[in-house]
């Protein structure tokens, strides 16, 4: 029985690392007057840490900085400040699909969570903005929880806030970090790829998919009970 599902924020709700994120992480560079400046597949190479204070920390340890922990709370202090700018005014659009499918979710009463290493100042606006908060039973962010991606940390805590065991819920993920952390949390995981993530490997996964497309609430308990999902 499919009770509820877990949604991963960051490429799997929302197209928003190589157009949004990426570009608020340059921009507080240039404020701090260093050079670095992040290209498309080398962002898709350093999504491989999650969370972006930690990726930036991590960035700046690789290029000698003499102060990377100290300067990534500086630079991700103000990329947070972008990125939030462009949730509430940019071009942010939901995936093809999702808005789809979690209309027929709650309109069979399925309930629904959020679980990203997204920072909450602008999870709670981009959830707003696209679907409307209310919409959502719990939202865990990367402020909620000890350890982020790939440790089931906000898995656990969103399924401690929506009361509901493992079995009964799916998650839907767009990552490897992801995928993991939701099989540590003993879910069955659905994982819709993006195009930082179309090659790379999912052992584990209920299914693969390349998009939302015709995926719905029956297709999400047949995942949940282990049958592959029909031909559409
Ligand atoms: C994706 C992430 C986040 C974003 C950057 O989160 O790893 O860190 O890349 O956002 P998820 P922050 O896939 O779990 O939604 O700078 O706020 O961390």
């Amino acid at each position: 029985m499919l009770s509820a599902v877990i949604l991963d924020v960051d490429g799997t709700l929302a197209d928003t690392e190589r157009d949004g994120h990426r570009p608020a992480f340059n921009r507080a560079f240039a404020e701090l007057g260093l050079d670095h400046r992040w290209g498309a597949q080398e962002y898709g190479r350093l999504l491989a840490t999650t969370g972006g204070l930690q990726r930036l920390e991590e960035f700046l340890t690789g290029a000698g900085h003499p102060d990377p922990a100290g300067t990534a709370q500086v630079l991700h202090r103000a990329k947070t400040a972008h990125f939030l700018e462009w949730v509430r005014s940019g071009p942010l659009l939901s995936r093809p699909g999702v808005d789809e499918l979690l209309a027929d979710l709650r309109g069979r009463g399925v309930r629904l969570g959020v679980a990203t290493t997204g920072r909450r100042a602008w999870v709670l606006s981009l959830l707003d903005r696209l679907f409307g908060l209310d919409g959502f039973d719990v939202v865990v962010t990367g402020d909620d929880v000890e350890q982020l991606k790939p440790a089931p940390d906000a898995y656990l805590r969103a399924l401690a806030g929506l009361g509901v065991p493992a079995v009964e819920v799916l998650a839907v993920e767009g990552s490897p970090p992801g995928l993991q952390a939701a099989r540590r949390a003993g879910l069955s995981c659905l994982v819709v790829t993006n195009d930082y993530t179309a090659a790379q490997a999912f052992a584990g996964a209920a299914a693969v998919l390349p998009g939302f497309d015709g995926l719905d609430a029956d297709r999400c308990a047949a995942l949940l009970a282990g049958q592959a999902p029909g031909p559409r």
